[in-house]
Formats: C-alpha cells, sequence, structure tokens
C-alpha cells in the first residue's frame, strides 16, 4: 500500500508536469478558445478531473503489474525479509543437533508409518531456499504439459532403470540431504531432488511413487500449507473414501514408508481453501485440551493447533465445565513449494 501511495505522487508529479505543458499549450493557442467545445475541453478543472481519473487508473493498472511481477517471483515470508542473502547463507541449516532416530513423536494418529515433524526448518532457512529456488533461470523450469505444475529436478534423470544423467546436488540441496542423513531421519544420503510449484487451486493426482525410491519419501514444504490425502487403492479414491487427510504447514517435513509409500495412494486436491475441524473437550485435571475428533490426523503436530490452545486457554472455567466444542478453521492457500527428497539408485 505504502509503495502505491509513493508511486501514485511519483506518477502525479509526472503527470503534472505534463498537465502544466498542455495547459500553457492550450492557451497560447487560439483556436482553442475560439471553439466554445474545444476550448472547454482545456478548461483547468476538467482538465484536472481527467487527468486524476487517469492517474487513478494508472496506479491501479502499475499496482497490479506490481503485484503481479511479485507473485511470479516467490512466496512471501516476512518475517525473515530483513536479512540478506549472505547472512541467509551463513546461517542455513547451522546449529542443528537433534537425533530423529525414534519417530514415534511425530507419527499422525491414523496410519503407523507416516511422521510428519513441523518446524523442521526455520523461516531463514525457508527464505534462503526460496532465493536459491527462484534465483534458477528460466531453463531450469519445466511446465508440466498436462498439469498446472512447474517443477525443477535435481540429481539427474529418472528412469525406470533407475537414475541416469545423474549429477552432484547443487550445495544448497547437498547441505539438506547431509542434514537429513546426519540426524537421521534418511538411512543413506538422498541425492534426488524433485521441485513442484503449486499456485492456489492446483494439487497433484493420486499416486503412488513406485519402487525406485523405496522404502521412503520425505518431503519439505514452503511458503503455504496444503492438505494431502491418502487413499487405499484408485477405486476409493473414485469414491471419494479418503484413509487419511493431513494438514502440512510451510517448513514441515513429511516422510512416508513401508504401506504408506507401496500400498496407499496420495494426492493433493485441486482446491484454493482448506477447511480443518476439531471436537475438543477440556481435561480439568491434567489441564489439556482433549481432541475428540478432527478430519486431519496429524492436528495434536501442528502449529495450527498450538495457536488454538492459546485462544482457548482464554475461556472460563464455568464456560468448559462438561463441555465440547466444534471449530472448523478456512486456511487459504498461497503459493506452495515442495521438495520432494529421495535416494535414487543408479541405472546399471
Ligand atoms: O507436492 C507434494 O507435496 C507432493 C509431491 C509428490 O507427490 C511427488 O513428488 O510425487
Amino acid at each position: 500500500m505504502k509503495e502505491a501511495k509513493i508511486l501514485l505522487k511519483k506518477i502525479i508529479f509526472r503527470e503534472e508536469k505534463t498537465n502544466e505543458k498542455h495547459v500553457n499549450e492550450a492557451r497560447n493557442n487560439s483556436d482553442c478558445y475560439k471553439f466554445g467545445s474545444k476550448a472547454d475541453h482545456f478548461n483547468q478543472n476538467n482538465f484536472e478531473q481527467i487527468m486524476l481519473s487517469k492517474l487513478i487508473s494508472k496506479a491501479k493498472q502499475e499496482k497490479k503489474q506490481a503485484s503481479q511481477q511479485k507473485e511470479d517471483k516467490e512466496p512471501n515470508t516476512d518475517s525473515a525479509q530483513s536479512k540478506n542473502k549472505d547472512e541467509l547463507e551463513k546461517e542455513y541449516l547451522n546449529l542443528r543437533a537433534k537425533n530423529y532416530n525414534d519417530l514415534t513423536p511425530f507419527k499422525v494418529s491414523s496410519v503407523d508409518t507416516i511422521y510428519y515433524i513441523p518446524n523442521y526448518i526455520t523461516e531463514e532457512d525457508e527464505k534462503y531456499l526460496l532465493n536459491q529456488i527462484y534465483s534458477q533461470p528460466q531453463e531450469n523450469w519445466h511446465q508440466l504439459k498436462h498439469a498446472k505444475r512447474r517443477l525443477q529436478k535435481w540429481g539427474g534423470e529418472v528412469t525406470k532403470n533407475g537414475l541416469e544423467n545423474n549429477e552432484p546436488l547443487p550445495t544448497w540441496l547437498e547441505k539438506f540431504s547431509e542434514l537429513l542423513c546426519k540426524e537421521n531421519i534418511t538411512a543413506k544420503k538422498t541425492n534426488h531432488v524433485l521441485l513442484n510449484e503449486y499456485h492456489p487451486g492446483v494439487g497433484i493426482m493420486p499416486h503412488t511413487d513406485g519402487p525406485l525410491y523405496h522404502p521412503y519419501v520425505v518431503i519439505l514444504s514452503l511458503g503455504s500449507h496444503t492438505c494431502f490425502e491418502f487413499y487405499k487403492d484408485y477405486p476409493s479414491y473414485k469414491e471419494e473414501d479418503i484413509l487419511t487427510k493431513l494438514l502440512i504447514e510451510p517448513r514441515s517435513l513429511l516422510i512416508f514408508k513401508d504401506d504408506a509409500y507401496d500400498k496407499f495412494l496420495h494426492s493433493i486436491a485441486d482446491r484454493d481453501v482448506d477447511f480443518i475441524d476439531l471436537d475438543y473437550s477440556f481435561d480439568k485435571e491434567n489441564k489439556t485440551i482433549k481432541i475428540n475428533n478432527s478430519n486431519v490426523a496429524n492436528f495434536h503436530l501442528t502449529n495450527l493447533f498450538n495457536k488454538f490452545k492459546e485462544q482457548a486457554s482464554l475461556k472460563s472455567e464455568e464456560e468448559i465445565e462438561g463441555k465440547s466444542f466444534n471449530e472448523t478453521w478456512k486456511l487459504i492457500r498461497e503459493k506452495r513449494i515442495s521438495l520432494t527428497i529421495r535416494y535414487v539408485p543408479t541405472s546399471s
């Protein structure tokens, strides 16, 4: 808004100069004053009104163009905006000493082999990764023909025989792969990254990732939340019989293994909003919130739950006594980037 105001002032200043020039020209042009209607057109007040409406529509147009250009660049990560590129690079994935050998605390409540780690990276790390992604030349982006997604592929070409034309990951992804291995999330160092860019309203059809990457896949999300749906098989998808649904927040890591990897289909619906439902009550003794039901199986692990707990803690004892509550959140999707990180055996 501030930018638009400055822009408007600049345009007004520029146009005022032009305005003055035209009025002076008109005044000096005797023809204009001879013919009433022509002369009226150059009446100072009318002229200003015409110019002002022109300026407003021009400013609106320029503002629209500016926000379109911004939209084409990268998702918004305001809180990390103050740091410059070098600072972000220096701090990227630093000071990490976690061990995720035991993933049990991150298990979603429905399927045994799906794990969700919220806030796996910081906002600064996210900003750094987005900088890297959006500073890639155009030829590193591949627009899919039959879907509204763009891709970047790192590490080589995945073929049915394995990885071909393999090449080392760029430093910013190599560092991430090393971290996953160091923190025991992946048993082997991953060598391939498929990056997907989704605009709101765009998802991915139900699929399995095939036997090549077995036994697991790791997905990092940047920029926006989304919802992931798992189906037992294709007929279940057709009947809209969801096996499990997850809320995936930016900066989180989703890991799925074994059955969740081999058998079930995963997908993202083509939506621009997601509705998250929660039935809850209060456990007075333990002073905690009890989730009775939710349409997402990882609600207890999400940042949304933490925000919700803060809000719920404001309720008085009389308000909560013996009651249960229902709430629904409407989450609006923004541009999301996902990094699907895998180990792909080299073709022999
Ligand atoms: O974007 C996502 O989170 C899912 C990507 C995916 O399913 C895939 O790369 O196979």
